[in-house]
């Protein structure tokens, strides 16, 4: 008996002081990894491409005002369109530890090092707006525009305006970047072979470089070009300008395909100087952060995650022009 009494009260004060210490006491977190990071906690570095063109204008606004919004600490860079200038950023951002790197590839090629150097130190990195050649396990995931499905429509447009054929000239983005790449094969896939691009030449996505090609073109073709394809509105932009210079009607002597939807074409269109613009759209912030903070918590993401775009037009764009974010 006395036994199972000394027991009893063996017993019941375990019972007690175990019951004490787990009530007292907030339960032991279950050992994981460290607590998942909030909007607010993250550190980002961003190396943007440049300011070459309104399109990129409206997408830089983009991820520093809702870094703003979103109380996330950016660390942002412009690297002037070269190439070693956004490597020298990523470095220095895999220097200081961000939480997570975003950059905008100038060219398709030449990040395998660097970002093997930012995988090694645990940060990972989203491709925004343009893609680079790299292995998968390189980037956490790409967001950005179906570039070839771009230049598709555009070819689309193009043979609808020219239905009985023409002598085109053709003004390519920045040699090497993923957007002139698929631009240029997007179009080629969809264009009638009763259209000739009689010359295809980059003007590096900048009006300047748009209006000095566009003048080449005429003084060596004159009135036997019939359309303009351009990469971009910026380039279309500059070459409306050499088209009137030259004394031919923008739009309606050469007829003109671009791509962004920026408020400049929509103001082109509106003066009847643009036929067509195919949006692409920079207004990639929100999205970034979404899939920064994911890809900061561990979580795995999609190779791609394309954005939503459409095809604009001189009949409504005086209606939308007031509603265009860029
Ligand atoms: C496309 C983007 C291109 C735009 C240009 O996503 O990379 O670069 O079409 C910009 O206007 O310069």
């Amino acid at each position: 008996m006395k036994k199972f009494s000394l027991l009893m009260i063996a017993l019941l004060m375990f019972v007690f002081v175990v019951g004490c210490s787990s009530g007292g006491a907030e339960p032991a977190a279950p050992a994981a990894d460290a607590a998942a990071k909030n909007m607010e906690d993250l550190v980002v570095g961003y190396a943007q491409i440049g300011a070459e063109s309104e399109w990129r204008t409206a997408n830089t606004a983009s991820i520093q005002e809702t870094a703003k919004t979103l109380n996330v600490d950016l660390r942002f860079s412009d690297a002037q369109q070269k190439q070693e200038n956004q490597i020298a950023a990523i470095r220095s951002y895999i220097a200081e530890g961000v939480d997570v790197i975003g950059f905008s590839p100038v060219v398709e090629t030449g990040w395998e090092t660097v970002l093997q150097e930012a995988k090694d130190a645990g940060i990972p990195v989203i491709m925004v707006d343009r893609r680079a050649d790299v292995p998968r396990e390189l980037y956490a995931t790409y967001l950005g525009s179906d570039f070839v499905e771009e230049g598709r429509k555009a070819g689309n447009e193009m043979n609808t305006l020219l239905s009985d054929g023409g002598k085109i000239v053709e003004l390519v983005g920045t040699v090497g970047s993923a957007p002139a790449n698929d631009r240029y094969s997007g179009f080629r896939e969809t264009v009638n072979s009763n259209i000739e691009i009689i010359d295809s030449q980059s003007g590096d996505f900048t009006r300047a470089k748009g209006k000095e090609v566009m003048e080449a073109f005429l003084k060596k073709y004159g009135n036997e070009i019939t359309g303009l394809y351009a990469h971009n509105d910026d380039m279309a932009i500059g070459a409306i300008q050499a088209i009137e210079e030259f004394g031919l009607k923008p739009g309606v002597d050469i007829k003109i395909v671009s791509i962004d939807a920026v408020r400049g074409a929509f103001e082109a269109m509106i003066a009847g100087k643009l036929n067509v613009t195919v949006e692409c759209n920079p207004l990639l912030g929100p999205q970034f952060y979404e899939l920064a903070l994911r890809a900061v918590n561990g979580e795995s993401l999609p190779e791609w995650v394309p954005s939503e775009e459409s095809v604009y037009y001189p009949d409504n764009a005086a209606e939308l022009l007031p509603q265009r974010q860029y």
